[in-house]
């Protein structure tokens, strides 16, 4: 039976969810920045909007550079990230997803697969119509605009939403993904990385269409057998790869900054039982086990510190969640000399509570 599965991913994600609170920064270069504790511009571009974009701001460059690329742009704003606020949009983005999926599988916190195969009947006319209106609610109703590749497997959906960004709707159907991989850079391959790029341009390699003379037995014996022969398959579109529910990586926690910093044990095991019952009451709302439980705190230094423990067996108890957490904190406090500013619990690998399945409910 053929499949059609949806790959959703946001466009310039953080950088989008800053221009939601504050609209005024859209006509400007906008960069979010992971500001290192050395102070000034030291630290890295977690990413930029397609403005700063243009003057050749991306992801993982260094602070310093964005601002000299962006020099004669007196506008161009350099913000800090705020995690808090993007794990908030994503909560509200997946909601949106998987309301309009048959199976929906989390990747990470701006993209997701949908397969909705059933709902659209196999029929690709059915399927651009729901991408559109997927794309239509999440506009109306966090105003965030996202890119969708739909076709029969995850492989070509996920190259399909990266081939027209932002705002992108990129329909492959199945008689049609021949043509459409034939010219693409093999980098377009997910896990044909730059070393695999500079092997094969070497060889004089360089498009998809060029790959495709390398027979399997040749790229199993450069690449081993499993990567050779994903690769052969991959090229010629062919992925077998299911959209799987992923609760496992799905996780609760409550993060908050301290009325003050501090490192005395009392004051911190007090914020953190308010913490547990916080992540405890989203629990319990949305009938959930978890087998795993975390601490994080930010030092008054803005560099962080974490600690988590998979338990014996999956549970939703109150007292099992603050008594671990508390171990937890305690642990990581060991010799600390740093106060504390802010500060965070999370429970993961979650399971449903059996026979109050309720998956409307995502968080
Ligand atoms: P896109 O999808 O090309 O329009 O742009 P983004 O920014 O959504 O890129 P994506 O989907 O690869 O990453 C999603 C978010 O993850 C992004 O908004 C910020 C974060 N991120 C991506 N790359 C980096 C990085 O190198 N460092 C840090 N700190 N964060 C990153
Ligand atoms: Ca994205
Ligand atoms: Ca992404």
């Amino acid at each position: 039976m053929g499949r059609v599965v949806f790959h959703i991913d946001f466009d310039y994600f953080y950088a989008q969810c800053e221009e939601v609170r504050k609209p005024e920064l859209k006509t400007k270069p906008v960069c979010v920045c992971v500001f290192s504790d050395r102070g000034a511009d030291s630290g890295a571009i977690a990413t930029a909007n397609y403005t700063a974009r243009k003057y050749g701001v991306k992801s993982g460059i260094p602070i310093s550079f964005a601002k000299k690329r962006l020099e004669q742009r007196n506008d161009a704003v350099f913000l800090p990230v705020d995690f808090e606020y993007y794990s908030k949009m994503t909560e509200k983005a997946m909601e949106i997803m998987k309301e309009n999926a048959d199976i929906f599988e989390y990747v990470g916190r701006d993209e997701a697969y949908l397969d909705v195969t059933k709902r659209v009947e196999e029929n690709y006319e059915k399927a651009s119509h729901l991408a559109q209106q997927i794309k239509n609610r999440i506009r109306a109703k966090i105003k965030l605009s996202c890119s969708i590749g739909v076709s029969s497997n995850k492989l070509i959906s996920k190259i399909a939403s990266d081939y027209q960004k932002p705002d992108g709707l990129t329909i492959i159907e199945p008689n049609k993904i021949e043509q459409f991989l034939k010219p693409l850079n093999i980098r377009v391959i997910p896990g044909i990385g730059k070393k695999t790029e500079q092997r094969f341009k070497e060889m004089n390699l360089e498009t998809i269409e060029d790959l495709k003379k390398i027979d399997v037995f040749t790229l199993n014996k450069e690449f081993g057998r499993k990567n050779g022969t994903y690769m052969y398959n991959a090229i010629r579109g062919i992925n077998d790869d299911p959209v799987k529910e992923k609760e496992e990586s799905i996780q609760y926690s409550k993060i908050t900054t301290l009325k003050k910093d501090s490192k005395d044990h009392e004051f911190l095991l007090e914020n953190l039982q308010g913490l547990c019952k916080q992540v405890h009451d989203v629990i319990m709302k949305n009938n959930k086990m978890f087998k795993s439980i975390g601490i994080h705190f930010v030092q008054s230094d803005l560099t962080n510190k974490s600690k988590s423990k998979i338990l014996r067996n999956s549970t939703n108890n109150l007292e099992e969640l603050e008594k671990n957490a508390e171990q937890l904190l305690l642990d990581a406090l060991d010799n600390q000399t740093m106060t504390i500013r802010r500060l965070g619990v999370k429970v993961a690998e979650l399971t449903e509570i059996k026979g109050q399945r309720d998956i409307t409910n995502y968080f």
